[in-house]
């Protein structure tokens, strides 16, 4: 059987919603959460005793701008709600259910109706299809398969795209290079630390990861530098690109990168309506182009409609590119919950992987400890030298990330620089703090 008869030439049209100017889809936004907020105030307790008591209602949603003067949705609020208090519709209409664990507390648990995960397919193909993924191409699927969102919600994009999908689910890093190597997919879809993680594997087995059949990567599920992209994208010899989603609003799919300009996620602004408003004072909604918290509404969810929710997620809007009826949103830089204040300075991972991928001595395998060894807080940074790279050379590179930290940053930390091979490696999503300080 030929590998390619046919298959490159297999139609793979737009939705027409993706090419619809921006005044289209602020008006289909309008209709859409005038009939959100109904929905959710009639069927969702949480929300009418919310509205009520901030002294609000439905109606008072004339225009797009109006949408501020509605509380805002916590993360909290659905623990409280826990299992499936938030839900619109009764446990007979839920298709599907999944949930997040999160690193504290009680999971939040988060359903779909049919129509649900039919609307969350359809923007998850919106998204590989962006990135360059085509109908007929074989995609393998590293997400892992279970209650979070990203095996299932990634295969189910995969699937409408109308590709090939291999549901290899994370981890068992030997076997999925194996059916790399023996299903020759063209497209993977996993987190880029478990990418990072495959390819190091890879070399470790002495195999070249440019030599494979993927084309595309496409990578989400924790925050990445474009430096990573770069590493990613060099390593394996492909085009790296952007997914976003949460299992609160909906999961993987919510916005999507451009293989052509990889110049961020495009928002599919038909079904939810994003803000960003002030990490710090969250009553300002700021403007296109400043930098803030991410707050999304969805605009036709079913089982869990979800308004104003606050992602903790720290990036801004920009206008769209190649889908401009759609925002896109700038890398995320962060979340404001994985921030380290040292010593009064705030810092995320993210700025430190930019600061350590600027030094060729150093890999990305890095890790930040906190302690408090006496009154002050200390920042640790762990991080492996390149195979290859002889001590000396890494401890100078160890030295000039101090000094690129403190400059770029603005905090001192201690830098260790170790041995490859030593720390951790990811498989999914990467934890890269380790805060010692009440131990
Ligand atoms: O991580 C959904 C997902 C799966 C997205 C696969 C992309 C690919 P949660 O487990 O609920 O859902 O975690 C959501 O992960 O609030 C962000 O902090 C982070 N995150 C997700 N995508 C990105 C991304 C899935 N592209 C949380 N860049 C979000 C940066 C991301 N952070």
């Amino acid at each position: 059987m030929s590998q390619t008869t046919d298959r490159d030439n297999l139609p793979n049209p737009l939705d027409p919603e993706e090419t619809m100017s921006r005044d289209q889809i602020e008006s289909i936004q309008l209709t859409r959460l005038k009939e959100t907020l109904d929905y959710a105030y009639t069927n969702v307790p949480y929300y009418k005793d919310k509205y009520d008591t901030a002294g609000v209602h439905p109606s008072d949603l004339k225009e797009l701008a109006d949408l501020k003067i509605f509380p805002f949705t916590e993360k909290e609020d659905l623990r409280k709600s826990y299992p499936f208090g938030m839900f619109a519709v009764p446990q007979h209409q839920v298709a599907r259910i999944h949930a997040s664990s999160g690193t504290t507390g009680r999971a939040t648990v988060v359903g779909y109706t049919q129509q649900d995960l039919d609307d969350w397919a359809k923007m998850g193909a919106r998204c590989l299809r962006l990135s360059g993924v085509k109908p007929g191409w074989k995609v393998h699927n590293a997400y892992g398969y279970g209650l979070f969102t990203g095996g299932m919600g990634a295969h189910a994009a995969a699937e409408r795209l109308g590709t090939t999908v291999i549901p290899m689910s994370g981890g068992q890093t030997d076997k999925q290079i194996t059916m790399i190597q023996d299903f020759e997919p063209d497209a993977i879809l996993c987190t880029p630390t478990y990418l990072l993680t495959i390819g190091d594997a890879m070399q470790r087995a002495g195999l070249d990861p440019r030599k494979t059949s993927l084309k595309v990567a496409v990578c989400g599920a924790e925050p990445w530098t474009e430096e990573m992209r770069h590493e990613l994208e060099e390593m394996f010899g492909i085009d790296a690109c952007d997914i976003y989603g949460l299992s609160e609003v909906m999961g993987p799919g919510v916005a999507g990168e451009s293989g052509e300009l990889k110049d961020g996620s495009h928002i599919w602004e038909d079904h939810f309506r994003p803000e960003i408003v002030d990490a710090y004072d969250s009553t300002k909604v700021l403007g296109d182009g400043e930098h803030g918290e991410l707050v999304f509404t969805s605009l036709t969810k079913q089982a869990l409609p979800i308004i104003r929710y606050r992602t903790h997620d720290l990036t801004r809007l920009l206008p769209g590119s190649v889908r401009p009826g759609h925002r896109r949103m700038g890398r995320i830089t962060g979340r404001s919950d994985d921030m380290i204040i040292l010593r009064g300075v705030n810092l995320f991972p993210s700025q430190i992987e930019e600061l350590i991928l600027k030094l060729p001595a150093l890999s990305p395998h890095f890790q930040l400890v906190l302690t408090r060894p006496g009154r002050m807080d200390q920042l640790a940074v762990k991080v492996e030298r390149r195979a290859g790279i002889s001590t000396e050379e890494a401890t100078k590179a160890g030295g000039e990330l101090g000094k690129l930290i403190k400059i770029h940053v603005g905090s001192s930390c201690a830098i260790e620089v170790l041995d490859p091979e030593t720390l951790e490696r990811s498989m999914g999503k990467l934890k890269r703090i380790f805060d010692m300080r009440d131990k």
